[in-house]
């Protein structure tokens, strides 16, 4: 009896211990936030302030595009029936209208210029970061990606799509063929600069919900800027035909808590074999810069 009660208490105490190990790793996995849906319809939800702004440029560029199509249609089907050959047997001779032609000339130029402010407005909003909390330097490569760090003590990590044997065992925040070794990771609400190359040829670095979509070029830098409030995991895929792999390079971006982020780049960065923040900054610069 009490050998059966202890075999009972060890097999319960071991239950037990399981379920806090799984319940710790269930909270150690970042849950995925951006990331496509079954039957998703319209743009994901807009998770930086770029993307909200996106999303109402659109809002408004719809109303417009659906003023002017049902206006045409209804003066097309309205000529359609008026001047049909039984209502007006003997065609006018009129060859202009003064008025009419100032108006469809003038009104069109409005309605661009209505489209172009916003427009304007927005491209420069997301062209540079405003007082950047950090940098994070992207660059495309055949077929895979790596994030720089140059303000957290200059190190760098490669992020490939999981490989092959990964792939059939794919965790619950893994989604298939999105999924990467290595994710770029940044902390919540910072506003992180994005600068982008491309170290072979042009990619695009594209994140939905986040608003950006940067080409990487070789030799050139281009620059935009995200800021997520929400923690949780981000998906993207490069977005400017590269290569026979360029299916194959996806983007997957990990925003978690300050404290966590600086525990990351700590650990990256005693990884990488590199100083500390402090002693960087006091070294003498080499001569020839
Ligand atoms: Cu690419």
């Amino acid at each position: 009896m009490v050998g059966k009660r202890c075999v009972g208490i060890l097999f319960g105490t071991l239950l037990a211990g399981l379920g806090v190990v799984s319940g710790a790793q269930a909270q150690k996995q970042t849950p995925v936030v951006g990331v496509p849906h079954d039957w998703q319809m319209g743009f994901p939800a807009p998770y930086t302030p770029v993307m909200a702004r996106v999303e109402s440029l659109h809002d408004l560029l719809l109303v417009i595009i659906t003023l002017i199509s049902v206006f045409v249609l209804v003066l097309l089907l309205y000529v359609v029936w008026r001047f049909h050959v039984s209502r007006n047997p003997t065609p006018t001779t009129t060859t202009h209208n003064t008025v009419l032609e100032i108006a469809w000339t003038i009104i069109p130029i409005l309605i661009l210029v209505v489209i172009a402010i916003p427009s304007f407005r927005l491209l420069y909003y997301g062209d540079k970061a405003q007082d950047a909390a950090l940098t994070v330097k992207v660059t495309g490569h055949q077929w895979y990606w790596s994030y720089e760090y140059p303000d957290q003590g200059n190190f760098s990590i490669d992020s490939r799509i999981l490989p092959e044997a990964d792939r059939l065992k794919l965790k619950p925040n893994q989604p298939r063929q999105l999924a990467v070794d290595e994710e770029m990771v940044i902390p919540a609400n910072a506003v992180v600069r994005i600068i982008g190359t491309g170290a072979d040829t042009m990619h695009g670095w594209t994140v939905w919900g986040f608003g950006i979509k940067k080409t990487v070029i070789p030799g050139r830098l281009n620059e935009g800027w995200i800021q997520v409030p929400k923690e949780g995991i981000y998906f993207g895929q490069c977005s400017q035909i590269c290569g026979n792999a360029h299916a194959y390079m996806p983007i997957a971006v990990r925003v978690v808590s300050k404290d966590e982020f600086d525990k990351w780049a700590a650990e990256k960065k005693k990884a990488a074999g590199l100083m500390p923040a402090t002693s960087v900054a006091s070294a003498t610069p080499p001569a020839n810069r």
